[in-house]
């Protein structure tokens, strides 16, 4: 039974950055081997319930739906995790039970993208259709979304309920999950207003609780959970930083959504069409003169392909590009300032994580 410690015990905090680690093909693909584990275990639980056809659906539903992104998620879940267990702890085991984990939080992923690409209006995502554009699934991928979440936890249940940790595992899921309907609540709720009431104050509510929890502290402390940690300050001091990361990310999402390759996310944007109260419409807001501002209140939130096109043009006038390219790097080197300045936490798997993000472009 592992007993409560903090962190700093275990990390050289001195280490040069040059000592990057990034994430190897063997990590990803080592990560990969357990997915077909994890949909016999579901068909099994699925046939338990006499439910055989139902199974056999699901098997499609995971298949499409689980495996195909970066899974960046997951693979950072189980990173955490053996960078923060003693090497005597690191037995295929628990390094299997780590990867069972980080599936969780892709299964969790899956459930909300599927469900954010209804309420989106998407058409691909991953490279792919939409699990909602699909022919025969339409809005049957309502259901299958809740079937993943709920999955889940009788893969939690399955293989964590005999540990200690089983239960701060269970309450963080749904308190994660909770909090990230909250954002999209926001997120849609912005959707609504007009694009002169955008504020930067609410989108930072908003990414804050759709993206940063569930994308960033979620696979952090369930790491932590499943490595014995219980240090409150740890658990603190991670979360300021993953929150920063997240808010990143999702900063660094909407760019893409506008200026990004399809081909390389893998999803047409939406954003504009949709009215969202993404980064580039705060900031565009926040520098247009009247007649930029009219431009705006003229044509964002509509589908009509030119309306789009001017949007996308008057952010180029603006110079959103460079503005964001400035912003991106400021960004990392304050999260990196911040995480060398820690105490209670190993720095390298965040500063794995920054590095990974930095300058995406998928
Ligand atoms: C992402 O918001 C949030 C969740 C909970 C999926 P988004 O709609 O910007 O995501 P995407 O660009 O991937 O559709
Ligand atoms: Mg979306
Ligand atoms: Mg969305
Ligand atoms: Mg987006």
């Amino acid at each position: 039974k592992k007993t409560s410690r903090t962190l700093s015990t275990l990390q050289n905090h001195t280490m040069p950055i040059a000592a990057r680690v990034t994430v190897s093909k063997d990590e990803s693909r080592d990560f990969m081997a357990v997915f077909p584990d994890l949909v016999r275990d579901l068909t099994n639980v699925t046939k338990a319930y006499n439910c055989n056809d139902a199974a056999k659906w699901f098997a499609q539903v995971l298949q499409y739906n689980v495996p195909r992104g970066k899974k960046n998620r997951g693979i950072l879940t189980v990173l955490t995790y053996k960078n923060l267990v003693d090497p005597e702890h690191l037995t295929p085991e628990n390094v299997k039970l780590a990867q069972y984990l980080g599936w969780c939080v892709e299964m969790l992923q899956s459930f909300f993208i599927i469900s954010d690409d209804v309420m989106d209006n998407s058409e691909t995502r991953r490279g792919q259709k939409c699990w909602h554009k699909v022919e025969n699934v339409g809005l049957t991928a309502i259901n299958d979304a809740l079937m993943i979440e709920n999955a889940m936890y009788a893969i939690l249940k399955q293989h964590f309920s005999n540990l200690e940790c089983y239960v701060p595992l269970i309450e963080l899921f749904h308190e994660i999950t909770y909090i990230t309907t909250c954002g999209q609540s926001l997120d849609l709720l912005n959707s609504n207003k007009r694009v002169s009431e955008f504020t930067m104050e609410n989108y930072k509510a908003i990414v804050e609780n759709k993206t940063a929890y569930y994308s960033f502290y979620l696979p952090f402390a369930i790491a932590m959970h499943l490595a014995g940690y219980t240090d409150a300050e740890a658990f603190r001091q991670s979360k300021t930083i993953l929150l920063e990361m997240g808010h990143f990310f999702q900063v660094q999402d909407d760019f893409l959504d506008c200026f990004g390759n399809p081909e390389v996310t893998g999803k047409i944007g939406t954003d504009i069409q949709d009215n969202k109260c993404s980064w580039l419409a705060v900031v565009a807001m926040q520098r247009a003169n009247a007649e930029q501002k009219q431009i705006m209140i003229d044509c964002y939130g509509q589908s009509d392909k030119s309306k789009v096109e001017r949007v996308k043009a008057l952010y180029k006038e603006l110079s959103l590009p460079s503005t964001y390219a400035i912003f991106e790097e400021e960004s990392y080197n304050r999260i990196k300032t911040h995480i060398q300045q820690t105490s209670r936490i190993p720095h390298q798997p965040f500063l794995q994580i920054l590095n990974k993000i930095y300058q995406r472009d998928a």
